[in-house]
C-alpha cells in the first residue's frame, strides 16, 4: 500500500488541529495541552506535541496527516516531521495579519530544507478584519504571480471544504512525481 504523508503547518490558530480533525477517518491523536503562555491568549489549548490523522482513499492508497507543533518554535520534530513528507499544506489566518511575518519565517524554514510540493490555505475568511487572498499572497513575499504557490481558501470546520483543499495538494503531488519520474 502507498502512503502519502502530508504535513499541515502554519501559525497558532490557523486551523491545523481541525483541519486534520475533520477529514481524518480515526480519532485524531489528541496531543492538545492546555498552553499556560501568551498562546492561551489566541486559544485555551494548544498543541505541543504533532496532530495525527489518517484518510484511507482504496485499498492501495492512504492519507497520513501530521500537523506540525503549535508553538512558534522549531525543533527536532519539525524536522522529523518534514523530513519524511511528501508535500504540504500552509495555513494562514486570513484576518490575523500579525501573523504573517512568522508564516513568511515558516516558510523559508522549509524551503531550507525539503523540495516538495505545497499549497497555501487560507483560514479564517469568513472573519471579520479578512485581508483577500492577493493581499495575504504578497505580504508572504510572493510579488510575481507566476511563481507563487497554489493557493485555495478553506475553512478547517468544513469537511468538504478541507477535502477539497487535501485534493488539490494530492493532484500536485501526483503532477510532480510524474514530472520527476518523465526527468530520469
Ligand atoms: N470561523 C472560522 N474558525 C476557524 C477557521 N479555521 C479554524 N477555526 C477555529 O479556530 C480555532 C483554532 O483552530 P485550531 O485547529 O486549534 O488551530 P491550530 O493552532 O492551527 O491547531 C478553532 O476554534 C477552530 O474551530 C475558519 O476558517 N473560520
Ligand atoms: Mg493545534
Amino acid at each position: 500500500m502507498e502512503i502519502m504523508r502530508m504535513v499541515v503547518t502554519g501559525p497558532v490558530g490557523a486551523g491545523k488541529s481541525t483541519f486534520i480533525r475533520s477529514v481524518s477517518e480515526i480519532e485524531t491523536v489528541d496531543t492538545d495541552r492546555t498552553a499556560t503562555d501568551e498562546t492561551s491568549l489566541i486559544k485555551e489549548k494548544t498543541t505541543v506535541a504533532f496532530d495525527f490523522g489518517r484518510l484511507q482513499f482504496n485499498s492501495e492508497m492512504a492519507l497520513h496527516l501530521y500537523g506540525t507543533p503549535g508553538q512558534e518554535r522549531f525543533d527536532f520534530i519539525w524536522d522529523m516531521l518534514i523530513n519524511k513528507a511528501h508535500a504540504y499544506i500552509l495555513l494562514v489566518a486570513a484576518h490575523r495579519p500579525g501573523e504573517f511575518r512568522y508564516a513568511r519565517r515558516l516558510i523559508s524554514y522549509m524551503n531550507q530544507r525539503v523540495q516538495i510540493p505545497m499549497i497555501i490555505g487560507l483560514t479564517h475568511m469568513d472573519c471579520s478584519g479578512a485581508w483577500s487572498k492577493e493581499n495575504v499572497i504578497t505580504a508572504l513575499g510572493y510579488y510575481d504571480e507566476n511563481t507563487q504557490p497554489p493557493t485555495v481558501l478553506v475553512n478547517p470546520t468544513e469537511m468538504s471544504s478541507v477535502a477539497n483543499a487535501v485534493i488539490a495538494l494530492v493532484q500536485l503531488y501526483v503532477q510532480y512525481s510524474a514530472s520527476k519520474a518523465m526527468s530520469v
